[in-house]
């Protein structure tokens, strides 16, 4: 049993080019008009496959095949938003893995036991609204209801507004649901199958995550007049924690990152002292104990920072997602399926955040990894080869196939 790996093509091409950007990336941030006309197109193409479609609370979409039993369904999923000149691997590939799975079953005129069905979850990336992998954390009991709809673009827009405008609402409460399992193909966004020449990863779990947002309040002032022994600079302290931040992985050593990815400037104008400087604070650590001690050092830093210069800060670390380790039973026969197809895998950690990280909270969990060019990703560059697409859309046809006792 094998996927129509041109049929796989046409659906990358055809959902890639809604949201696509001119250097030939993808912008389709969540809730937004790009976001209902991908979901409108996915929506076509799974009512088109046979599946009874149905959209939750948090317009999570969920598409179900009948098995020949009346047993939790084994779902496969991933996320269909990106972020900014984002590219056209990242989540949407997952999605459309799980539809051409279900279409070659479908073909070959398998039946499964378990029912079979696919996911497809709303603001995984968390670029728009923060913070990340909202439709999976509610619907694992992570993230409050409610919360998730206060959450607020740049804009002032409400989440759960933008959701009843885009038509996403539905009438499904998003809660746990049972499951066979939850299995997601996603792109690795690093650099080491490629370097290792191997297709396929095994992942066996996903890092741990904590997202602090900082706002720093110095004195707005005029540039010229205003001498620099009266100053209280919001940017100059914020510059002063950027470097710090950029500091911690050293000092913690191990396998750590840390990233300053947002940072916007009131009034943001050539004369003018800053007043005001908010930031996002991306820590990300496999060691628990590790991003702690970490989070501590920001409290540390930012305190110190504001007093040196004088500004007075908010700071809120206000997501965080533990070191996920997968189910064993479905990590091995993810394996198992890859060495069945004949494919060089490898087992690996995920240093992305991935909706699988809440399923694994409420349902046996693995992912497959597939390679990523040169290791890029959340960028125009991001891309990978159509041979290991096919590699990898394969063992989730086997891997979910098995789980669901074809
Ligand atoms: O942040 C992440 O790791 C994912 O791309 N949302
Ligand atoms: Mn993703
Ligand atoms: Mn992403």
């Amino acid at each position: 049993m094998r996927i129509n790996r041109k049929r796989l093509e046409e659906s990358m091409e055809a959902l890639g080019r809604i949201g696509e950007t001119p250097r030939g990336g993808l912008t389709r941030l969540a809730l937004s008009d790009e976001d209902r006309h991908g979901r409108d197109l996915l929506v076509g193409w799974m009512r088109g496959a046979g599946l009874q479609v149905s959209v939750d609370q948090m317009g999570n979409i969920f598409g179900l095949r009948p098995g020949t039993e009346a047993l939790p369904p084994v779902f496969m999923g991933s996320h269909a938003d990106s972020v900014p000149t984002g590219g056209k691997y990242d989540g949407q590939l997952g999605v459309l893995c799980a539809l051409e799975a279900i279409r070659s079953l479908d073909d070959e005129g398998r039946r499964t036991r378990h029912p079979v069905g696919m996911i497809i979850f709303t603001n995984e990336e968390g670029a728009r609204f923060q913070p990340a992998m909202v439709g999976s954390g509610v619907m694992a009991g992570k993230i409050p209801l409610e919360d998730a709809y206060n959450a607020r673009d740049r804009d002032g827009k409400r989440l759960g507004e933008e959701l009843e405008r885009i038509g996403y609402i539905g009438p499904e409460p998003c809660i746990p649901r049972p499951m066979r399992a939850y299995l997601e193909l996603h792109i690795e966004q690093g650099p080491i199958l490629e370097e290792e020449q191997v297709p396929v990863g095994v992942v066996e779990g996903i890092v741990a995550i904590s997202w602090s947002r900082l706002t720093l309040h110095g004195v707005q002032d005029h540039a010229g007049p205003t001498p620099m022994r009266m100053r209280h600079d919001a940017l100059v302290a914020a510059a002063e924690v950027v470097s710090g931040v950029r500091e911690i992985p050293r000092q913690i050593r191990g396998n750590m990152v840390a990233t300053v990815g947002r940072l916007d400037v009131t009034p943001n104008i050539p004369n003018a002292i800053p007043g005001r400087v908010t930031m996002s604070i991306d820590l990300r650590d496999p060691d628990e104990h590790n991003l702690s001690r970490a989070v501590g050092m920001v409290d540390r830093l930012v305190k110190a920072e504001a007093r040196r210069e004088g500004v007075t800060y908010e700071l809120e670390h206000y997501w965080r997602v533990p070191r996920t380790a997968f189910d064993a039973e479905v990590v091995n026969t993810v394996e198992r399926a890859a060495k069945s197809l004949g494919c060089g895998h490898r087992r690996i950690l995920s240093g992305a955040g991935h909706d699988a990280q809440y399923m694994a909270a409420i349902a046996p969990t693995g992912m497959i990894f597939v390679p990523s060019r040169a290791g890029r990703s959340h960028c125009e560059e991001e891309l990978t080869p159509m041979d290991d697409v096919e590699h990898g859309a394969n063992t989730l046809l086997l891997a979910a196939a098995e789980l669901a006792g074809a």
